[in-house]
């Protein structure tokens, strides 16, 4: 059977390029549904998008973390592509991402944009920003990706439905990737050409605000989701910290028989029982996580069957 596809653009503000966005799509995928998730918008995002075809959704909490949720649980066809409405991303590579997932080799098809971009597609900062967060997600969860936080991506609809998501704003993407991994599909990748913002158009994004929430997402990701390395490496710190302090005493103890320096000597018994503490918190989150999955994989298998 012909699977169905949904072309999904996030919008706040982009009368400049919309209609432009929507077009290019539609030429390069006729058969697609085009929607525009319009998050109070205050120019004529709505008004061109629907003279240009699209359906418009309005989303009334604004943040691109909410929309991308709500696209999630209320598009019904079989792919979603979801695509900025800045016209920075190639519609004409659209059939790239289709083609791995309609080959079933990916649940999730990203357009990287760190391997060809021109001087002012990124904004200064932001090329460096996106490599720290790559480096940072790769070295914790053990993957390869290019790029973590693309707004051009393909993934089936029961990916769409099986992951959830929290973020509010520009971390969205982190999340998503995050939580596609966690749940074990499959993400392929396909580098894309990356534009630049066209003159009159405003970007949403703003560098530390933004930047600050990815990070703080991967933090609490990471605590959650490797709740026994996060604790791990507390105790293995806590530890150490508590045996350096307590290190004078002991040698005053091994030398004189007696400790001068108690009150130190208890911050690090303190930090030493801290430490232990921060494994045992470890170890029953990871025994917690294991029953999760066992249950998100019982309810995946009976969604299957219904
Ligand atoms: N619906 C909705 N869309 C948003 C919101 N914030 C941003 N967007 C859209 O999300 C897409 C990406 O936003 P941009 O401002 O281009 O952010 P970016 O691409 O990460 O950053 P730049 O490289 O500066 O363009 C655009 O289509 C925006 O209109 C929001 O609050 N609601
Ligand atoms: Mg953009």
């Amino acid at each position: 059977m012909q699977k169905t596809v949904a072309i999904l653009i996030p919008c706040l503000n982009e009368e400049a390029t919309v209609g432009k966005v929507i077009d290019d799509f539609r030429s390069a995928l006729p058969e697609a549904r085009i929607y525009v998730f319009d998050n109070l918008s205050t120019d004529r995002t709505a008004e061109i998008a629907h003279t240009h075809g699209a359906t418009v959704l309005r989303v009334n909490v604004p943040g691109k973390g909410h929309v991308v949720a709500r696209m999630m649980e209320c598009v019904d066809e079989d792919i979603h592509v979801m695509v900025d409405g800045d016209d920075t991303y190639p519609a004409a590579d659209v059939g790239k991402l289709l083609q791995l997932i309609l080959d079933d080799r990916a649940d999730m098809v990203v357009g990287t944009r760190l391997q060809v971009y021109s001087g002012k597609s990124f904004r200064p900062l932001h090329v460096a920003g996106n490599r720290l967060v790559r480096g940072l997600i790769n070295t914790i969860f053990g993957c390869h990706l290019a790029d973590i936080m693309s707004g051009y991506r393909a993934y089936t609809r029961e990916l769409a439905r099986g992951v959830p998501l929290t973020a509010v704003g520009f971390e969205v993407e982190t999340e998503l990737t995050l939580q596609t991994l966690y749940n074990n599909y499959v993400i392929a990748e396909v580098p894309v050409p990356y534009g630049e913002r066209p003159e009159g158009s405003v970007s949403k994004l703003r560098t530390f605000r933004d930047g600050f929430r990815v990070l703080w997402t991967i933090f609490n990701i990471f605590r959650s989701v490797k709740p026994l390395t996060f604790f791990g490496l507390l105790c293995l710190l806590l530890l150490g910290l508590g045996v350096a302090l307590a290190l004078p005493a002991i040698c005053q103890y091994v030398d004189h028989h007696r400790v001068e320096s108690f009150p130190l000597l208890f911050v690090a018994v303190g930090l030493v029982i801290l430490s232990f503490g921060s494994l045992a918190v470890g170890v029953l989150l990871h025994a917690v996580n294991v029953r999760l999955k066992e249950l998100t994989s019982l309810v995946r298998k009976t969604g299957r069957r219904a």
